[in-house]
C-alpha cells in the first residue's frame, strides 16, 4: 500500500489502519503446510484469543525465563536506552505492545509518536486504548498488519520527528530462521531508513536442559498452546483433529541452536481438513515452531549484514538475554 501523509496536528490522537489482505490465508497455509513430507504449520497462527492467552500464561511460568529476564535487563537499563534512541523519534513497535517493557520505555523516551504493528487487531486496539489512557500526549498510529511481511509504514507530517527506532523485544526474532531473520532484519533495516535505531531482544544460547524445561514446562501450558493449533483449524476450518491423539513435543538442536516444537501422532491416524484427508504414521510430528538462540557474537553479525551496525548490548548476569542497541547504516 502505499504511504500516505496525514497531519497529525495536536497530541493524543488514536487512530488506526488495516494493512492485511482482504483474503484470509489461514486455510491456504495450513493445507500446504499438511502437505509437506514433514508436516508444519506456521507459527504465526498460534496467537488466536485462546493462543494469545496462552503465551501470557507461558510468560509468567518459573521455566520461561526469557520475558522477565528481558524485562529486567530493561528495568535495569531503560535510560541508557532511551538515550541511545534519542529525542524526537517515531517509535515503531513489532508487536501491540501492552506490556510493561513499552510502558518503560515510552516514560523515559516521550516520543512523539508510537506505531505498533499487530497482526491481531484485537490486541492492537486494547493494548493501544491502555497506552493511550497511560500516556494521553502521546500520538499513536495502530497498524493491523502481518509485520512478517514487506510493509511500508505511512508518513506522518506535522510532527517534530528526527528518526525513526523499531523496537522488537521478545525475541520473537528467533522464530524464524537465520535465513528468515535475515531477510526480515533487511525490512526492518529500510522501515528505519538510514540512521535509524533497533532495540532487539535476543535469547542467548545456553544449556539443554533449561531451554527443554522452559519450551515443555512441568504445569503442561506450552503443550496446551502448541495443542491449540490443532484446536484452532478444527474451530475456524472444520478440521477433525483429536487433540488427545496428539502430543507436545520440544528440543533443543545444539548444532543448529534452536529449540523445536511439534505435535507428535500418538498412532496412525487420519485427520480432515476442509474435506482434505492427512495421514499420520505413528510418531509422525507436525513441525510448529522453532526458536533459535544465538551469541551475542552471532545476532551483531546476523545484524550486520542486514544493514545494521551493533552499537549497545544489555544483558542480564547469568547471560541469560540480550537486547541490542543498533544503528540502521
Ligand atoms: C514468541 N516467541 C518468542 C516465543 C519463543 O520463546 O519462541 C514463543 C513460544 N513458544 C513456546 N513458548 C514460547
Amino acid at each position: 500500500m502505499d504511504a500516505e501523509r496525514a497531519p497529525l496536528p495536536v497530541e493524543g490522537v488514536l487512530r488506526f489502519y488495516n494493512f492485511l489482505p482482504e483474503a484470509n490465508p489461514f486455510l491456504a497455509d495450513v493445507l500446504a503446510g499438511l502437505a509437506r513430507a514433514q508436516k508444519s504449520l506456521p507459527p504465526k497462527y498460534f496467537y488466536d484469543d485462546a493462543g494469545s492467552r496462552l503465551f501470557e500464561q507461558i510468560c509468567v511460568l518459573p521455566e520461561y525465563y526469557p520475558t522477565r529476564t528481558e524485562l529486567g535487563i530493561m528495568q535495569q537499563n531503560v535510560a541508557e536506552m532511551a538515550q541511545f534512541i534519542g529525542p524526537d523519534t517515531q517509535l515503531v513497535e513489532l508487536g501491540s505492545g501492552a506490556g510493561i517493557k513499552t510502558r518503560l520505555l515510552i516514560e523515559r523516551l516521550l516520543p512523539p509518536l508510537y506505531v505498533p504493528i499487530d497482526i491481531d487487531g484485537r490486541m492492537l486496539r486494547s493494548a493501544s486504548a491502555q497506552l493511550a489512557e497511560l500516556f494521553p500526549w502521546l500520538n499513536i498510529v495502530g497498524l493491523c498488519a502481518d509485520y512478517t511481511l514487506p510493509l511500508e509504514l505511512p508518513q506522518f507530517a506535522g510532527l517534530p520527528i528526527r528518526r525513526k527506532a523499531v523496537f522488537f523485544p521478545g525475541s520473537t526474532v528467533g522464530n524464524f530462521t537465520p535465513e528468515e531473520a535475515l531477510a526480515f532484519l533487511r525490512r526492518v533495516r529500510r522501515m528505519a531508513g538510514a540512521g535509524g535505531a533497533l532495540l532487539i531482544g535476543v535469547d542467548l544460547k545456553k544449556d539443554k536442559a533449561t531451554l527443554e524445561a522452559a519450551y515443555d514446562d512441568a504445569a503442561g501450558v506450552t503443550a496446551k498452546f502448541n495443542l491449540n493449533l490443532l484446536e484452532r483449524i478444527n474451530r475456524e476450518l472444520g478440521g477433525d483433529f483429536a487433540l488427545d491423539r496428539f502430543r507436545h513435543k520440544a528440543f533443543y538442536d545444539p548444532i543448529r541452536g534452536w529449540v523445536e516444537m511439534h505435535l507428535e501422532s500418538r498412532y496412525a491416524q487420519v485427520a480432515h481438513v476442509d474435506g482434505k484427508r492427512f495421514d499420520f504414521a505413528v510418531r509422525e510430528t507436525i513441525h510448529t515452531e522453532i526458536s533459535c538462540k544465538y551469541s551475542v557474537g552471532e545476532f551483531q553479525e546476523l545484524a550486520r549484514k542486514a544493514g545494521f551496525s551493533a552499537q549497545k548490548v544489555w544483558t542480564d548476569p547469568r547471560q541469560l538475554f540480550s537486547v541490542h542497541g543498533m544503528l540502521a547504516v
